[in-house]
């Protein structure tokens, strides 16, 4: 069949929601795009887990550290369902973390603010998980199979951590005037990072009319930034804090809630690698890959013998 015939047939299927599967035909552009979308997605929860790493043995109580360790937990496993996933499109699970750790792939800029606070944790799971929820449940419906399959349990998860997050804001901010002023002081610092997590602005965006064609992407960067923040706002109405943002107003026209500027200056620094933290995440990536060859070396020798004596059996 000739090329054009084939996209014409791909395109066919896409607008009749049929799923892609990997061995299925897809123009090269298709495969490309997910897998830097999809590892991009699975390297931002790998490092995603550095920032609350950091506090796990500073919870402030059993059942804190209990649920920290588990949400940590389920990051990694995110992580795992989504490099599966785009082992699927043919690039290996070697070359996908080595595109980490050399600084040619991205991961979420938000992971690279630091954690000063306990309270940070709350707002990371409040926010960012409550960012993730919005951003990856319309990716439960997009057009690859595996990523629409990998999305589901990961939702699931993600809606975990949201509530672990905000009960966490929620008793800071009913606690003392300390606590109180600590939750207030994290969501500063988070919302608008939090907000930049969508990507940039429709206009400025590469990809998004390509992926949204392509049903990739199910929602614009900005529909679902917007989303959020009509989502977010009454919920810290609701625990007596602020968003720090003088021009947030709700608009009864258009029904939704207008907001200030994002600083695209900062997003872009910190998508180039000038971040708060940029370095330090890279460096704990490269650090805990050098410090893990025995174990990956150890399971290969494993997997080795395993298959030897197996085909042994066989014969
Ligand atoms: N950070 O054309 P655009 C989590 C890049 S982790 C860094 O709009 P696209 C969690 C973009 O890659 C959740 N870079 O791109 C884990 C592109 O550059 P390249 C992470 C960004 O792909 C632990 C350029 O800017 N979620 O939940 O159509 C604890 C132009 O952008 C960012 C996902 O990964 C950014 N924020 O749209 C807690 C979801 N934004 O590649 C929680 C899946 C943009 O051309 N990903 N860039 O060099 C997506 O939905 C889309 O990839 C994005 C960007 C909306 C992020």
């Amino acid at each position: 069949m000739k090329l054009e015939n084939l996209e014409a047939r791909f395109q066919e299927k896409i607008d009749q929601d049929i799923k892609i599967e990997p061995k299925d035909w897809m123009p090269e552009k298709y495969r490309k795009t997910h897998i830097r979308q999809i590892s991009q997605h699975a390297h931002s929860e790998i490092v995603g887990m550095l920032p609350e790493g950091n506090w796990i043995s500073r919870a402030p109580s059993l059942r804190r550290k209990v649920a920290l360790l588990a949400k940590v937990q389920d990051e990694a496993g995110h992580g795992l369902y989504l490099y599966s996933a785009c082992e699927t499109l043919g690039i290996t699970r070697d070359e996908l973390t080595d595109q980490l750790r050399t600084g040619k792939a991205k991961y979420s800029s938000i992971f690279n603010y630091p954690t000063l606070t306990w309270a940070d944790i709350g707002a990371i799971g409040w926010l960012v998980d409550g960012a993730a929820i919005i951003n990856q449940v319309p990716l439960q419906n997009t057009s690859y199979g595996p990523y629409a399959r990998a999305m589901v349990r990961v939702c699931k998860e993600e809606s975990f951590h949201q509530r672990q997050g905000f009960e966490i804001m929620t008793t800071l901010a009913r606690g003392t005037e300390a606590q109180k002023e600590m939750a207030q002081d994290a969501l500063n610092r988070w919302w608008w990072p939090s907000l930049m997590m969508f990507g940039p602005a429709d206009k400025d965006s590469t990809h998004t009319a390509q992926s949204m064609k392509w049903k990739l992407k199910r929602k614009t960067n900005d529909e679902l930034r917007q989303q959020f923040v009509d989502q977010t706002v009454p919920q810290a109405e609701l625990i007596g804090l602020t968003i720090p943002d003088t021009d947030l107003v709700w608009n009864v026209v258009n029904n939704e809630y207008d907001f200030g500027e994002i600083n695209w200056e900062e997003f872009w620094q910190v998508v180039k690698g000038h971040g708060p933290c940029n370095k330090e995440r890279i460096a704990a990536r490269v650090k805990a890959h050098t410090e893990g060859a025995w174990v990956r070396e150890g399971a290969m020798a494993y997997a080795e013998k395993k298959k030897s004596s197996s085909r042994k059996i066989a014969s």
